[in-house]
């Protein structure tokens, strides 16, 4: 007899150890523990929808005639981590053996390879792309860029091609995508599902043991079982898909989920498979429901940069979480916690976060994330924060999204250069600026607008590194080209900025 270990980001029917369990004899253990649920203080959103999610997902098991053993977090002598679960599981049955789906973090593997038991840890096969696939396509590559490895996910899915030809004659429609933010928004935005029972009584569970946690717990509108989810995805589908590429790279102060699927917390959970969400996504296109570029968008982020983003955390290694290649080391601002801030853009990327467990793909990368960034903020404390505050947040899909993409920690592997802008390119591409207390158009001075200092000071205090990168080439030609007064302006500004972060002052 085995156990059958799923995790509470393993809830799918087609999980490798439950398909290579036997119903008969083998015992599934899922356990809701203190030791996954405060590692990082998650929001009280994110922990209701895996808890609530877990219990249905048990229920359904044992539908299906499957014996669950089921940790409650509240249950008398519950045990505190997973491995002690599967410890407790082991004693009860007498099981010496656990079945295993590789978990999505370096620390539960390394917890599980410790166990004094028989652990048979199998592939997550519920992504596209193996690592030993991964490993065979990064090897001898001098960069790995994630347009390349994307063209291979579409020859192996067949997703959107045209014999070998990629339909539309182009791998990739993101001309046609990136519009400034519109003036109305057209969809309702995601489905709301009233809590059940089951959810009900997580919810109370939540807000007495995690209510301190950074996040609002009241308005749960998640779904929390493949039904809801697949019903959520049919609703984006037909409103908001055809104009998500579009209006992806859009923010609107009022509109929090625009355009967006807001599918990455179910995908994640295992609530929904991301091919078959791909494969919805290009009959809506083949129907002429939606337009190519939105289609080929969508399906890229899921193909293309889900799939990567995770090759290059398992190829990484469990110290890509420690990196920082620009030697930041500020503290993180109270700001990212809710404390008072004039900027605008940052209040409301921090306000949704907290109130919906979401932002989307732009307002992580280029508010929050930018400015942390350009603050020179400790990068283990930017992690920390977004694999907390996110319902969609797993190590393997945040960390190298956070460390190496926005905060170019891990010196350049996912990212070519620095994402970085002035208030500029966020004025642009959304109406924060109009009711900012900062003016976007100040370059110095007590109004300007901190990402305008911030901008120039990281190109200055980084040039060593970033000089011989072509890509920024004009960027230090127009700071070069500046007046040395204005330049030394600018420097003594963005120190000031600087310095209230360090002294705890509101920015
Ligand atoms: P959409 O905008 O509608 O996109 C569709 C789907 O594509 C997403 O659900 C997701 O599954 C996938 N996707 C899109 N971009 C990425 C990406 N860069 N990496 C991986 N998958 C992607 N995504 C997470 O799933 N979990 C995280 O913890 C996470 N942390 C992030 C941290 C930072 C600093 C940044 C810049 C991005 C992060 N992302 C993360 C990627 C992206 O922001 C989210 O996937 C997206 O915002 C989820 O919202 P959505 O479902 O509405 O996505
Ligand atoms: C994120 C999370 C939380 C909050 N709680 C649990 C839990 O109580 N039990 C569980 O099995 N999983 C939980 N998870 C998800 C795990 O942290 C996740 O499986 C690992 O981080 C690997 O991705
Ligand atoms: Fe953000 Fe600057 Fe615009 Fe204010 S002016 S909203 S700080 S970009």
């Amino acid at each position: 007899m085995n156990l059958v270990l799923v995790l509470g980001d393993q809830l799918s029917q087609t999980l490798s150890a439950l398909n290579a369990a036997d119903p008969e004899h083998d015992i599934v253990v899922m356990a809701e523990v203190m030791g996954e649920a405060e590692y990082v203080p998650h929001h009280p959103k994110k922990i209701a929808f895996l808890f609530a999610a877990m219990r249905k997902f048990a229920e359904r098991l044992r539908g299906q005639g499957w014996t669950v053993t089921y940790f409650k977090l509240d249950d008398e002598d519950a045990p505190q981590t997973l491995t002690a679960a599967l410890l407790d599981a082991a004693q009860t049955h007498g099981a010496e053996r656990v079945l295993t789906t590789q978990a999505g973090e370096w620390r539960v593997i390394n917890a599980l390879d410790e166990l004094p038991l028989d652990v048979r840890v199998l592939q997550d096969d519920r992504f596209i792309a193996s690592h030993a696939e991964f490993e065979k396509w990064a090897e001898g590559r001098k960069a790995l860029r994630m347009e390349y490895f994307y063209r291979e996910m579409r020859r192996k899915t067949r997703l959107m091609m045209d014999g070998d030809k990629p339909a539309g004659g182009q791998w990739n429609f993101d001309h046609d995508n990136r519009k400034p933010a519109p003036d109305a928004i057209t969809y309702a935005g995601p489905m709301r599902f009233e809590p059940d029972a089951v959810t009900q009584e997580v919810l109370a569970l939540v807000a007495a043991r995690f209510g301190q946690n950074f996040g609002e717990l009241d308005d749960f509108w998640f779904a929390t079982d493949q039904h809801q989810a697949q019903q959520h995805l049919a609703h984006w589908i037909n409103g908001g898909l055809p104009q998500f590429g579009d209006y992806q790279d859009a923010m609107l102060g009022d509109a929090r989920f625009l355009y967006h699927a807001i599918v990455g917390l179910y995908i994640n959970a295992g609530l929904l498979d991301p091919l078959e969400v791909c494969r919805a996504v290009e009959d809506a296109w083949k129907n002429g429901h939606a337009p190519i570029n939105a289609a080929e968008g969508f399906i890229r982020q899921i193909i293309g940069w889900r799939e990567y983003v995770r090759g290059i955390y398992f190829r990484e290694g469990p110290d890509y979480v420690t990196r920082n290649a620009l030697g930041h080391n500020r503290d993180l601002p109270g700001l990212y916690w809710g404390e008072k801030t004039w900027m605008r853009c940052m209040e409301k990327a921090v306000e949704q976060t907290r109130e919906e467990a979401y932002a989307h793909h732009i307002q992580r990368l280029m508010v929050t994330g930018n400015f942390a960034l350009l603050g020179g903020i400790d990068p283990a404390q930017v992690h920390e924060w977004y694999l907390a505050v996110y319902a969609d947040a797993f190590e393997w899909v945040e960390a190298p999204n956070t460390i190496g993409m926005s905060q170019f920690a891990d010196g350049g592997i996912i990212a070519s250069k620095p994402y970085i802008s002035s208030g500029n390119y966020i004025d642009k591409m959304s109406d924060y600026c109009k009711g900012c207390s900062y003016k976007v158009k100040d370059k110095t001075g007590p109004d300007a607008c901190p990402f305008n200092l911030l901008y120039w000071h990281f190109l200055d205090r980084h040039r060593e590194k970033f000089k011989g990168n072509h890509r920024m080439g004009n960027m230090y030609r127009v700071w070069d080209r500046m007046d040395a007064a204005k330049r030394e302006t600018v420097l003594k500004d963005a120190d000031a900025v600087l310095g209230k972060l360090d002294a705890g002052e509101i920015v």
